[in-house]
């Protein structure tokens, strides 16, 4: 039985905007120096801007502005999950949208925020602060620029997770703006522990993760290769920073990407990504995943630690306070899988000889 039973997001009854992809996010940290050695000297992003309160970083084939914003602040927290939209009237749309659902809207002008144009924030029905941009500032593609690359160049923002609740409430939400799910994880009654939503055409721009919410699990930078992202573990042993690593490096089962989460010093998760696949077609098929199954998370088989599942970074609302949280009361992957009464796989088949291990679930 699903057990997640919260009230339904309304659809509203205009055109929602279309979202190009995930494009930036803002980000409080406490020590605007101390990140800025992890984020540009660590992991080299390119500065675009800076003054004492904000630095602007872009990854290496981007054009836009920024792709990242680290601004000065009394408590670690995000202040924005950024979207690019198709055009100058998807800004209006993605104002008209959550005007609809009665959530707090506020329309920035042009150069309200460096970089970009006319913008809307807005707090969506599952607390989160989004944004949404289409004019932009064009920078200068450092794609061809190897003389400036490191061998952990971080290539592309790839996308955002979300910590939230209920899943299946903010997956119906985000289906109204315009996502498809590509991945989800479900157990055998159908409660849903975490999906993957896209608009670009690749696995995601966006998920959602089950847990207290609202809360940013991690952000996620491509690489171009995996080797790339063995050269960032090199680098972080050898500047001693391998406390960085909280998982990884490996493969994922949902997504096929290559993998490494890291925290930075104020503890937001960053994950390092590379080569999941193409999710274009219109028939796009949805992978769902066991929760039992051990390799969906880690390919290998690897644990994946427990301050994966509990720990995420707060977000703030429109007037920078932090936003209260809402337990999850489904049940938790963590508990389920990793727990004292968890159970997991690798052979399916296997768990058919293995009764005391599904009736430990069932307690
Ligand atoms: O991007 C991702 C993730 O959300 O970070 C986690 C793709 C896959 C996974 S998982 O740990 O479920 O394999
Ligand atoms: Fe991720």
């Amino acid at each position: 039985m699903n057990t997640q039973l919260s009230t339904p997001i309304p659809i509203p009854d205009v055109e929602p905007p279309d979202i190009v992809r995930c494009a930036a996010m803002e980000i409080v940290v406490t020590d605007l120096a101390r990140s800025r050695e992890f984020y540009v000297d660590v992991l080299g992003l390119v500065v675009t801007q800076e003054d004492q309160r904000c630095i602007y970083l872009r990854c290496f084939d981007e054009f836009i502005h920024h792709n990242l914003v680290l601004r000065q602040g009394p408590v670690a927290a995000v202040a924005a999950f950024s979207y690019r939209v198709r055009t100058p009237a998807d800004v209006d749309r993605a104002e008209a949208f959550y005007r609809a659902l009665g959530c707090r809207v506020e329309r920035r002008a042009d150069g309200f925020r460096a970089g970009l144009g006319d913008s809307v924030r807005v707090q969506d029905p599952l607390g989160f602060p989004y944004e949404f941009f289409h004019h932009v500032e064009h920078v200068e593609r450092l794609a061809w620029r190897y003389d400036l690359h490191v061998p952990g160049a971080l290539v592309r923002l790839d996308h955002f997770n979300q910590v939230t609740p209920d899943v299946p409430r903010a997956v119906a939400h985000l289906e109204s703006l315009g996502f498809r799910v590509t991945e989800d994880i479900q157990d055998s009654d159908g409660v849903q522990y975490a999906a993957w939503l896209r608009r670009k055409p690749t696995v995601h721009d966006t998920a959602m993760t089950g847990g207290d919410g609202p809360r940013m699990h991690h952000i996620a930078f491509a690489t171009h290769e995996k080797h790339n992202i063995l050269s960032i573990c090199d680098r972080l042993g050898a500047l001693r920073r391998s406390d960085a690593i909280e998982r990884g490096p490996g493969r994922h089962g949902v997504s096929n990407a290559f993998y490494l989460y890291l925290r930075d010093p104020d503890g937001h998760r960053v994950e390092i990504y590379t080569q999941d696949y193409w999710t274009g077609d219109p028939d796009n098929p949805v992978v769902t995943w066991d929760v039992h199954d051990n390799q969906r998370r880690d390919w290998w088989g690897n644990p994946v630690v427990p301050s994966w599942y509990t720990e995420a970074s707060r977000v703030l609302d429109l007037d920078g306070e932090l936003q209260p949280l809402t337990s999850r009361t489904g049940a938790s992957e963590m508990a389920v899988t990793i727990g004292a009464d968890g159970f997991s796989y690798t052979r399916k088949d296997d768990t058919e000889s293995m009764p005391e291990y599904k009736l430990g679930h069932q307690l």
